[in-house]
Order: C-alpha cells, then sequence, then structure tokens
C-alpha cells in the first residue's frame, strides 16, 4: 500500500460521447449513496445526481461506488464529476470522442516501420528518424540476414515491418495478429460502410494518395515482411515461416533504430508462425483482389504453401529460453492456430478441405497472439456470406453469449474492465485482454444492434482512459494523466531530454500481477491486481507498447464512433 493515485473520483479523462453510456467510478467508504454534481468549465453545476453503492471491488480492492450522468447531452469540454471535496479530472462530452484516437492509434505503426525513414512531413521534427536496419552503419542491416548458426546456409532480405514494440525484434507470430486485425478493421468498415475507415489520406503515410485505403496500406508494409519470412523453395522445410529475426543481445535504452550495431539472426521456423502467416496471407488474398490482384495471388500461394508446410511439420515449436535480445513468443499448442489458418483460407478460397479443420470456438478466453482459435469464429461472423449457414449461426450465438459474459465482469466490477481473468490474476500486456474483449462485444454490437453491448465498448473505453483503480490513462495524449513513459527504445524522453515521449495513441501493457521486471518489483510490492502498474520506462513488464495491443486498440476505437 502506500500510493497516492490522486482523485477519488475516476472518470474517462478523455472524452464521453454526448450519445451512450457516461458513468465514472467513485473510491468512497461510505455504504451509503452519495451526492454527486456534474459540473462545467466555469464550475456551475449542470447536473447532479446520488451514488449507487457497488461494494468491494477485488481486483483493486477499493470500495467503489458508480456515478451515472448518461441523460445529461450538451457537448463541451473541461468537465468535471465532483464527490464531496474530491473532484475528477477533467473531460469533453462530444459527438465522436474518439475519431482522433481511431487515427493515432493507426499511425502507431508508421512511427515503428522498420527499414523506411520516419520523415518530419508526417509525423513533425521531434519523431522524425532515419531508416532503421537498411545496412547503414552500424546496422548489419535486414535485407541479407543469415540463419543462427548451423540453422540453414542462406540469407533472407527481411527488410520492412514493423518492429514488434520497445524492442527491435519483428516477429511473425504476433506481427500476423497485428496485420489481421487491421485488416479486419479495414473489411468492418467495407461492410459496414463506413468511409472514413476507407479513405486514402486519413493517416500521414507516404502512401496517402495511392488510391488504396491507408489501414491497408499500412496493413501491406507488415504483411510484405512476413511473406520475405518464408522458408524459400529448394530449401529445407520450404514454406515454413521463420519464428523471429532480431538482435544477438538487447540493446541498452535509448537506441534508434539506426544505430543498433547488433547482428542480426533469423531464428529457426515454426509451425505456429507458419500458420499465422497463412492466415494473414489468406485474408490478404481475398481483401487485395479489389486493389492489387497481383499481391493478391502472391499472398494466396504464400498461405497454401504455408498450410501445406505446416501440416508436414505441425510441432515445430519456438523455445521458451530464446528470449536473449528478443521476445520468446513461444507456444505449444498449435491447435488452435491451425483452426484459424483453416478459417481464414476456406474464407478466401472456399475449398472444403479446409473448412473440416476449423475445430475451435471462441470462449470466454479471447485471444490473443497465442490463443487464435476464437478468432475463427470472429472470421465467420465476419464474412456469413462464405460459410455454410449452420456455421454461422452457432458462430454467431458463441459471439453473444461470450459478449453476454464480459458484460456481467464489466458490470460486476468497481471499474468497467470486460476482462476478468479467472484465476484473479492480471496478465502480461492486460489492456489488449481489455481491447480484445471489447472488440469481441463490439462485434455482438454489430450482429444484434444491442445498444448495451456498444455501452460496455464505451465504458471499456473509458475503463483504458482512467476510469480505474489507479486514476491512469494508458493510452499516451488522452487525458490529464496519461502514461507518457512507456517502454521504448526511442521514445525514451525519461532517459535522455532530447528525445519525445511516445506520440499521442501509444497503448500501455497495463497491469500485470506478474511484475516480472525489477522496476516493478521495487516499486509495486503487494498490488492489487488491477493496480500492478507504473509509468516508468524501465518497467517492461507493465509499460510497454505492442503493434498486437495498438491494433486492437486502433480496432476498438474505429468501433466507438461508428456505431
Ligand atoms: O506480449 C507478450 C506477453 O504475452 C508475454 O507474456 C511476454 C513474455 O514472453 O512477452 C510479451 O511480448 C514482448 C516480447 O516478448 C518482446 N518484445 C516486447 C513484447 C511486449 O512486451
Amino acid at each position: 500500500g502506500g500510493w497516492d493515485y490522486g482523485s477519488s473520483v475516476r472518470a474517462n479523462q478523455h472524452a464521453y460521447p454526448t450519445a451512450g453510456a457516461k458513468r465514472a467510478s467513485v473510491v468512497h467508504d461510505a455504504t451509503t449513496p452519495q451526492p454527486w454534481q456534474l459540473r462545467d468549465a466555469s464550475g456551475k453545476v449542470v447536473a447532479s445526481g446520488k451514488t449507487q453503492v457497488k461494494g468491494d471491488d477485488a481486483m483493486t480492492r477499493d470500495h467503489v461506488h458508480l456515478v451515472d450522468f448518461s441523460s445529461y447531452r450538451k457537448a463541451g469540454s473541461g468537465y468535471r464529476i465532483a464527490v464531496g471535496d474530491q473532484v475528477s479530472h477533467p473531460f469533453d462530452i462530444t459527438a465522436k470522442p474518439y475519431d482522433k484516437l481511431r487515427r493515432d492509434a493507426l499511425q502507431y505503426f508508421y512511427h515503428n516501420r522498420s527499414g523506411i525513414p520516419v520523415e518530419a512531413k508526417y509525423v513533425g521534427d521531434a519523431y522524425a528518424r532515419p531508416a532503421g536496419h537498411v545496412g547503414v552503419a552500424p546496422n548489419t542491416g535486414d535485407t541479407a540476414v543469415p540463419c543462427l548458426p548451423g540453422e540453414c546456409d542462406y540469407t533472407l532480405d527481411v527488410s520492412g515491418g514493423w518492429y514488434d514494440a520497445g524492442d527491435h525484434g519483428k516477429y511473425v507470430v504476433n506481427g500476423a495478429l497485428a496485420a489481421w486485425q487491421l485488416m479486419d478493421l479495414y473489411e468492418r468498415s467495407l461492410y459496414r460502410l463506413d468511409l472514413e475507415g476507407l479513405r486514402d489520406g486519413l493517416l500521414a503515410i507516404p502512401e496517402r494518395d495511392n488510391r488504396v485505403p491507408d489501414v491497408l496500406d499500412e496493413a501491406r508494409w507488415e504483411v510484405e515482411f512476413l511473406l520475405k519470412m518464408q522458408v524459400p523453395a529448394g530449401q529445407p522445410l520450404a514454406g515454413m515461416a521463420h519464428h523471429k529475426i532480431h538482435d544477438l543481445a538487447w540493446t541498452p535504452h535509448p537506441t534508434l533504430p539506426h544505430a543498433d550495431a547488433q547482428p542480426r539472426y533469423l531464428h529457426a521456423p515454426s509451425t505456429a508462425a507458419t500458420l499465422n502467416l497463412a492466415a494473414a496471407g489468406a485474408q490478404c488474398a481475398r481483401i487485395w483482389k479489389l486493389w492489387d490482384p497481383a499481391f493478391a495471388q502472391k499472398c494466396l500461394t504464400a498461405a497454401e504453401k504455408a498450410w501445406e508446410a505446416a501440416g508436414a511439420n505441425p510441432a515445430k515449436f519456438a523455445p521458451r529460453e530464446d528470449s536473449v535480445g528478443g521476445g520468446p513468443y513461444d507456444d505449444t499448442d498449435v491447435s488452435d492456430e491451425f483452426s484459424w489458418a483453416a478459417a481464414e483460407l476456406y474464407a478466401t478460397t472456399g475449398k472444403r478441405e479446409y473448412l473440416g479443420r476449423v475445430t475451435t470456438q471462441l470462449t470466454s478466453a479471447g485471444f490473443s497472439w497465442k490463443d487464435t482459435g476464437a478468432l475463427a469464429d470472429l472470421t465467420i461472423v465476419r464474412l456469413p456470406h462464405r460459410f455454410p449457414v449452420d456455421r454461422v449461426l452457432a458462430a454467431r450465438s458463441r459471439v453473444l453469449k461470450v459478449a453476454d459474459g464480459h458484460l456481467r465482469d464489466l458490470r460486476s466490477q468497481g471499474y468497467p474492465n470486460p476482462s476478468k481473468p479467472a484465476d484473479g490474476q492480471y496478465a502480461w500486456g492486460s489492456t489488449s485482454a481489455t481491447t480484445n474483449a471489447a472488440m469481441v462485444m463490439a462485434t455482438a454490437y454489430d450482429l444484434s444492434l444491442k445498444r448495451e453491448y456498444s455501452d460496455a465498448v464505451l465504458e471499456s473505453m473509458d475503463y483504458l482512459l482512467g476510469r480505474n483503480g489507479l486514476n491512469q490513462s494508458f493510452v499516451s495524449g488522452y487525458g490529464e494523466n496519461a502514461s507518457r513513459n512507456q517502454h521504448h527504445r526511442h521514445w525514451a524522453n525519461q532517459l535522455d531530454p532530447k528525445l519525445p515521449n511516445p506520440p499521442a495513441g501509444s497503448l500501455a501493457g497495463g497491469p500485470n500481477s506478474g511484475l516480472q521486471d525489477p522496476v516493478a518489483q521495487q516499486n509495486l510490492p503487494g498490488c492489487a491486481p488491477a493496480k500492478c502498474y507504473i509509468d516508468e520506462i524501465g518497467s517492461y513488464s507493465t509499460n510497454e507498447v505492442a503493434i498486437n495491443w495498438n491494433s486492437s486498440l486502433a480496432w476498438i476505437a474505429a468501433f466507438a464512433d461508428t456505431r
């Protein structure tokens, strides 16, 4: 104990929508309802009422009350909720609160591109940097990368793609998931006629005037890299995907990508990486048919080759110990990856052989880079015209049922997190469990148009943006007390004042009961699960960023304004 989280009134520190749920949480010992006020920027009371006593919250060990001011609908900025002598951080009320966050969360990917300069004309002087890993000294470059000694005798050009997170590694497993989530966001925009989501010029990227939706341009930057990670024909394990490419040893903080002098290696192919390439490749083939048929064909060929290679090598697992200079992304159960890849391949090709291999279902456990089985159901309901109707109906009812569970979990807690871990522990990257659960509820909304699901997505946003046990917005640039020191080798202002803080729209991994880094261990002993977080650059286990977390944030930010 002994931590000070500021005001006991916890609101979304960014903004609430004029139409939709507007709620706040309050830490208060009282067992009876307390008076609350909504004050405008001048301090005038514009609405008032009594709190609802929610009671003890297990994940934070706070005693919590709720404030509901949903019926107040006047747009403005500088609003605050007051209870007794405690006042929340200020917030806006506006028609489309997440318009800018959608763009910022997607712009994150350009910032983290490898193999291309990040230019001031797109991101401003503070964030501009030279291209990383293009073979300009001291880089060895990613254009002719060898395997770890003894693993193979070829080199591959694996330039491009996105850096995973705060490190300079590039990993196929979570890279494919992040690319999938951006491509799925595109397909949602397409089928729901969300024109903003289809816009060329949505982002500040070099491809902004090429008549292709920018979200697809950004996804393609990663898909091209994934394709390069495939073992070439004629080699042993042809068609498999190398698990990852990264530095021999961890570089110090800060190190900008172009200044990384470490030798880089391809790590052995894995079945999981191969199947994730198959999944994202099949999705790419379907999507680019409209925009670039030659690229679509390239994706399809790679995806089908990957599927075959994984079938012939069904148990090549990346070792957990391979965690020096890069993350392990280890996984020894790939039945879920087989199923997800099969769903994507069936959706794109209609070949019966794939349908029989779709064996997984969405459950309350959700999905992550390690557990991709649930994504099969999301693909089925995204593309109902491509699957047998019985499959569609079954997937649909699972989405609604699992979303109902998330809704119950959100409502049962003092703070609106739709992800309530069964083991009572918050995991590494817990904010992405929140965003991924929100994505399931958003999908339930798309299937049913029931307001309770979209309201729950908005409340999940509240949780991420400050309505939590820490009074902390986990998204940089959004909220008076927002994370600003996420673990990153370039956005390292905390270590070097000449370097920038993370750009707006970067999602911190968030509370993690595991405390797997020294900074967390030193500062957070005895923390309640939902409070095991510290906004320090050294706390990589609670405060890193990652592509597969920001992809999920971008997805729900886009949803939140296009309900
Ligand atoms: O997101 C990953 C999390 O699920 C794992 O528990 C953790 C430890 O293996 O690794 C996380 O991914 C990190 C990767 O290993 C290295 N680059 C940064 C990633 C985000 O922290």
